[in-house]
């Protein structure tokens, strides 16, 4: 096969204006715009707006190039477009190759009668995705979210790029991915990888298909290159365009999720060769991990488990909701995306769900997934919406999609669903898309009883669809049979969910707590407290979530001082949820005092966020024989905003994070607090006993110990440990209880564990008073060592390096009981001398917060 890539330096204009600009792709007009400096930037005050206009208007992208003698003199020539955003005439030499119109496709053009020896120009002429999706909308309406522009579902384009309750109204336009041309006689079209588990053996099969031109000598090899070094190889020739090749491996080296064992990993080499020629004609390359998977739901005293299952071993699903890394993703360097996943790995997560309303990854994100053991959920990309799935063509381009998509991915390790959409099967059943059975009864009722008119009247307008039953019809079509059908032709080894929430008892129960998996919005939309989520027991938790700004750094970013105020019209435009900012305030004055400033309110809707998905996932994995996964929403941001991510779109950790690795440690301390009781546990995620002591004490404030004592613990292998119940019940008065704390301490031998601190009144309660700490500080390499030691109990303990604020510690936001010492590290930043770390140390906790 010979490449010709068409990437680099590209020139493009608007369309129905004069002159060409340069432009770079892979890429877009708005980064092209960027570059050039003719637009402001989108993510700072409210540019958003005045950007707008791009997604509105055509937009035309040409490239000039002369063929690679090599490529052109091949009997196929095959012009190829990874990924084309999104709708776009494409022409060559002024022929039109085709129209384009889903994001999400490869497009393959034979140009071998077109490309001509010497200068060839392309040319791409891209329609506004805006326009084109609001003039549908027009001719057909569907429903979508209300944050994004109306119509977006008419449009195959990841459905967050046109506005989201976190993401902007940006869709971007451009060739998004490679661009080449491909020159070859025979090419592998089509490999499929299968592997078979078989005791202390691993057969690994392939089965490649092969398009051009079927020489007689047409052979293909399959190479595996083990962990170690090894190489294992297999030939077989070409019959009818396919061919089956199996190898064995013995001993093979297990793929693990993150935590429960090594990432190994086998490349795979597969070439096709002309045996007569001796010229090897295509290679392509894999790396696969050997593994089982399984989704188990078999029937139990709760209902039905919904639980992974990896080489027989079950694994608590413990991650979060993954959303593109930028709203223009073409920018988005390597580097960066590799630091998000290494941060979700350092945090413990072993899943992340690439949820429905952004794109399929890119390669690069699976290639990462596999490297650090993180199990993907992958939903299809359809999201919160109504889509025409009734209409041929749209069913037909959904197809190759489909097929294109399920085909990419399912080698990969760390593939592990294939889930239908997220959230219609809800909307469906409880968001009105659908007429209640009982609802033509109403006029007749309201006749009978002419009482009930007010209330009918104040429910409002119906808002379904004139066709909502036939779309309701292809809705159930297509999740539950046609998609489920493709599962089974393309990838029969990776299992399929409906929808996310689902119960797989279409459009019935669908957030049930006794089977498939759920979203719990209650506390955040719903404006419950943080203890409501102990009131449910899913069996799986894929969604759930609370709101927090972003860290300061960020804000800066994009508030200029005078808007740094939380309900100012820049922080509400950076702010897409109803009545986001009321919500957090709300919830902020039940745990914490009001803040002095700013910087207070900033701070306290950081721990605010931690506090409460900590509540709710300590709770989950306490009941792990019951609860099987918890992903919290959401993992990252696509722009600098106020929202549920634990990771703002610069990369730095909010105080979540920081919490996430402690609240998804192997091994975990928790307290359930039912004040005066406390019911200490030990959730392990290990595969072996874990044995450990538990110190305990009841306290004040200062660290005067009022009880106290140890105990030892063996914490069962997968499974959640009661250590113990404390019935403080005749200890704690109304006078003491604002200045007694109930402190435990894990230790492993010498070792340090874990801390958690029990109180008996809401933390705005607590007498607390000023941390004045000793702190000493070390240099041990690249790294900076602190050790902070409390006069008194010290929470959310947040440390910042002014100057620095990508500085990420071992741990943040963390207690100190009185008079005990935390030791945390960090990287000492770059060119950084340890007296500058102490000059610019900022050490801030929850007294400051209102004193
Ligand atoms: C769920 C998600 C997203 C949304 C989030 C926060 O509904 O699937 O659509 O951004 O909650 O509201």
């Amino acid at each position: 096969m010979k490449f010709q890539s068409l990437t680099g330096k590209w020139q493009f204009r608007q369309a129905g204006t004069e002159e060409w600009l340069p432009a770079t792709v892979p890429g877009g007009v708005h980064t092209d715009l960027l570059d050039l400096g003719m637009i402001p930037d989108p993510f700072i005050g409210d540019n958003e707006k005045k950007v707008m206009w791009i997604a509105e208007q055509d937009w035309e992208y040409t490239y000039t190039f002369t063929p690679d003698a090599d490529v052109l003199t091949e009997t196929q020539v095959f012009l190829v477009a990874d990924g084309i955003d999104t709708l776009a005439k494409v022409s060559l030499n002024g022929m039109i190759l085709g129209n384009v119109n889903n994001q999400f496709r490869q497009w393959r053009w034979d140009v071998k009668e077109i490309l001509v020896d010497g200068e060839n120009t392309l040319e791409i002429f891209f329609s506004g995705p805006a326009a084109a999706a609001i003039t549908a909308q027009k001719q057909r309406e569907m429903k979508g979210v209300t944050q994004a522009i109306e119509g977006a579902p008419h449009v195959r384009k990841a459905p967050c790029q046109f506005g989201w309750d976190w993401g902007p109204m940006l869709p971007p336009i451009g060739v998004w991915q490679d661009i080449r041309v491909e020159g070859f006689s025979a090419r592998i079209e089509e490999v499929h990888l299968q592997q078979d588990h078989q005791g202390e053996r691993v057969v690994v099969s392939c089965e490649v298909r092969v398009e051009g031109v079927m020489g007689e000598g047409l052979g293909v090899e399959m190479i595996i290159t083990t962990p170690n070094g090894e190489e294992l190889s297999k030939e077989a020739k070409i019959v009818n365009g396919t061919s089956n090749l199996k190898i064995q491996i013995d001993d093979p080296k297990l793929w693990w999720p993150n935590g429960y064992g090594q990432q190994s990993l086998y490349a795979v080499e597969i070439q096709l060769t002309n045996h007569q020629t001796n010229q090897l004609l295509d290679t392509k390359h894999y790396k696969i991990g050997l593994r089982t998977i399984e989704l188990r739901q078999e029937d139990d005293e709760f209902g039905k488990s919904f639980q992974f299952v990896i080489n027989g071993v079950p694994i608590f699903a413990k991650g979060a909701n993954w959303i593109p890394a930028d709203s223009f993703i073409t920018r988005f360097l390597d580097e960066r995306l590799e630091k998000l996943i290494a941060d979700a790995a350092a945090s413990h997560q072993n899943m992340l769900r690439v949820w429905g309303g952004g794109f399929y990854e890119e390669e690069r994100f699976y290639d990462l997934c596999d490297q650090y053991g993180i199990l993907v959920w992958q939903d299809f990309a359809f999201s919160c919406s109504i889509y025409p799935l009734d209409e041929a063509d749209f069913h037909e381009n959904v197809r190759i999609e489909a097929e294109e998509n399920i085909k990419r991915l399912r080698h990969r390790a760390s593939l592990a669903l294939w889930c239908g959409n997220n959230e219609m099967e809800w909307g469906w059943e409880s968001w009105g898309w659908a007429k209640h059975p009982l609802e033509d009864m109403i006029p007749s009722m309201v006749e009978q009883f002419p009482e009930i008119r007010p209330l009918v009247e104040s429910m409002g307008p119906r808002d379904v669809l004139p066709d909502w039953e036939t779309l309701q019809v292809a809705y159930d079509q297509f999740f539950h049979r046609t998609l489920p059908r493709w599962i089974t032709e393309f990838d029969p080894d990776t299992p399929y969910w409906p929808s996310s929430p689902s119960s797989d008892t279409p459009f019935h129960d669908i957030n049930s707590q006794e089977r498939g998996d759920a979203h719990y919005w209650d506390v955040w939309h719903g404006r419950k407290p943080f203890t409501a989520y102990r009131e449910t027991y899913p069996r799986f938790m894929s969604e759930f979530g609370f709101q927090a700004f972003p860290t300061m750094e960020t804000i800066e970013y994009y508030a200029a001082p005078e808007d740094r105020n939380l309900t100012s019209y820049i922080m509400e435009h950076h702010q897409r949820g109803n009545h986001g900012n009321g919500l957090i305030i709300a919830q902020m004055t039940d745990t914490f005092r009001m803040p002095k400033d700013f910087t207070a309110w900033i701070y306290l809707s950081l721990i605010l966020q931690a506090e409460g998905i900590r509540y709710g996932v300590e709770h989950w994995r306490r009941n792990m024989h019951r609860v099987a996964g918890t992903l919290y929403w959401q993992l990252n941001d696509c722009w600098p905003v106020a929202s549920w991510a634990s990771i703002d779109y610069f990369g730095r950790w909010k105080a979540l994070h920081y919490a996430a690795k402690r609240f998804f440690a192997p091994v975990l301390l928790s307290i359930e607090d039912k004040a005066p009781v406390m019911d200490v546990h030990v959730t392990s995620d290990l595969v072996t006993e874990w044995g450990g002591k538990l110190k305990w004490t009841l306290e004040t404030l200062s660290g005067e110990a009022v009880d106290s004592g140890s105990l030892e613990v063996a914490a069962k292998p997968l499974a959640d440990t009661h250590i113990n119940s404390f019935d403080f019940g005749d200890k704690i008065t109304p006078e003491n209880e604002r200045d007694l704390v109930f402190v435990c301490e894990l230790r492993q031998g010498d070792e340090y564990v874990s801390t958690a601190i029990g109180t008996f009144v809401p933390n705005k309660h607590l007498s607390l008073e000023k941390l004045s700490p000793e702190v000493a500080m070390r240099n041990t390499g690249a790294f900076v060592e602190i050790e902070l030691k409390a006069n008194t109990l010290a929470r959310f303990v947040e440390l910042k390096v002014i100057g620095a604020p990508e500085t990420v510690f071992s741990d943040n936001y963390f207690d100190i009981p009185a008079g005990r010492t935390a030791t945390v590290t960090g990287v000492l930043p770059e060119g950084w001398t340890l007296e500058q770390v102490r000059d610019n140390l900022k050490i801030y906790s929850l007294f400051d917060s209102f004193s």
